[in-house]
């Protein structure tokens, strides 16, 4: 007979070991949970990205707040300075890439104003724990386009804001029925987004184009730019060189050189190709981004009445040097009708004149 002793000897070892290894196991799941979860959030894409990245931002926000109020405290002798934000990295560490843009599906504005609780009224908003590298007005020709907006503000505002820019968005909205005007409303939204904000840069984009990648930064650049090069509509290229339509960006500086663009080209076309001459008849060039960067979506439409192609366009732009100097924002003259403010768009409403 085995002495007893021994077997329970042998007995309490094993289940020691059977404990150890229990919490072992324990310990090893609940490890792996807790990483899972923070895989889990970093895994769903593109548009959440934003608002995650917001989730992110807070904590790193709080962080550098503790750290400012500590070396404050530590500094408490010294007179009170201003806290100051350092300048956001370029490019943007929030950007995703390519991005999926679709126009099959109902958008609803009050779920895009829940969406993006940073904006501040009128379409504004800048990046809260750096300083953003230009201060953008967003400038938008507009008339009777309700369902094309939405898509607008539904895709761009997720982007603008990963693009780390202090932006602002207008709706020029031109009133009455009379011909269409697409160059007089951007003056018109260069004149009215100055009046109410510093900004440096302007952007100047149809109500019915999306990039199609958040790298294609809605900002401005050494040289005029030429966002949308590569367009669905087109086959996702361009249809031709000296083509600056859909949307392009200016800074301040470069929209004076040229006087701004013409303001008598009523109906569809060529005040694009009047303001691409402009720009090179004052030594400038186009600055683009690759094709595949610059790739972007239209919306598909009929074309809009009262905005019948111009026949006098081809006249038109065989003369943009000899008529620059006097027709521009030099010779800019309108009236605001109306002023709307929106969580997410300025919209000013204005009286063009006629042909
Ligand atoms: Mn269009």
């Amino acid at each position: 007979m085995p002495d007893p002793n021994v077997n329970f000897n042998l007995l309490q070892k094993t289940c020691t070991l059977v404990v150890l290894l229990c919490c072992l196991h324990i310990f090893v799941t609940v490890f792996y949970y807790v990483r899972s979860l923070d895989f889990r959030q970093s895994f769903v894409q593109n548009q959440n990205q934003t608002y995650q990245n917001h989730g992110k931002l807070e904590k790193h926000a709080a962080l550098t707040e503790e750290l400012k109020s500590s070396s404050t405290l530590t500094s408490k002798k010294n007179t009170v300075t201003e806290t100051q934000l350092e300048k956001c990295p370029d490019p943007s560490p929030l950007l995703v890439g390519p991005l999926r843009v679709e126009f099959n599906f109902p958008v609803n504005l009050d779920e895009v104003r829940n969406m993006n609780s940073a904006l501040q009224e009128g379409g504004r908003f800048k990046p809260k724990d750096c300083i953003a590298l230009q201060k953008v007005a967003l400038i938008i020709p507009f008339r009777h386009r309700d369902e094309h907006l939405k898509y607008w503000l539904y895709y761009m505002h997720p982007i603008l804001q990963r693009q780390q820019l202090d932006y602002g968005v207008y709706v020029i909205n031109q009133d009455g029925e009379e011909t269409f005007n697409r160059a007089k409303l951007l003056n018109i939204g260069y004149v009215e987004a100055l009046k109410e904000y510093d900004y440096d840069c302007f952007v100047f984009s149809d109500v019915d184009l999306i990039p199609m990648d958040d790298r294609n930064t809605y900002k401005c650049f050494s040289q005029p730019r030429h966002l949308s090069v590569s367009m669905d509509k087109f086959g996702f290229r361009l249809p031709y060189n000296q083509y600056f339509g859909g949307v392009s960006s200016l800074s301040k500086e470069q929209y004076l050189k040229i006087n701004g663009f013409p303001n008598n080209y009523w109906g569809w076309g060529g005040e694009d190709d009047d303001i691409f001459n402009r720009v090179s008849s004052k030594g400038m060039v186009i600055s683009r981004p690759s094709g595949v960067i610059g790739k972007c979506r239209m919306i598909r439409h009929d074309r809009d009445k009262q905005n019948d192609p111009n026949p006098q366009r081809f006249d038109r732009i065989s003369h943009t040097r000899e008529t620059m100097n006097s027709d521009g924002i030099n010779s800019l003259s309108y009236k605001v009708v109306k002023v709307e403010k929106d969580k997410l768009y300025t919209k000013i409403t204005v009286d063009v004149g006629k042909p």
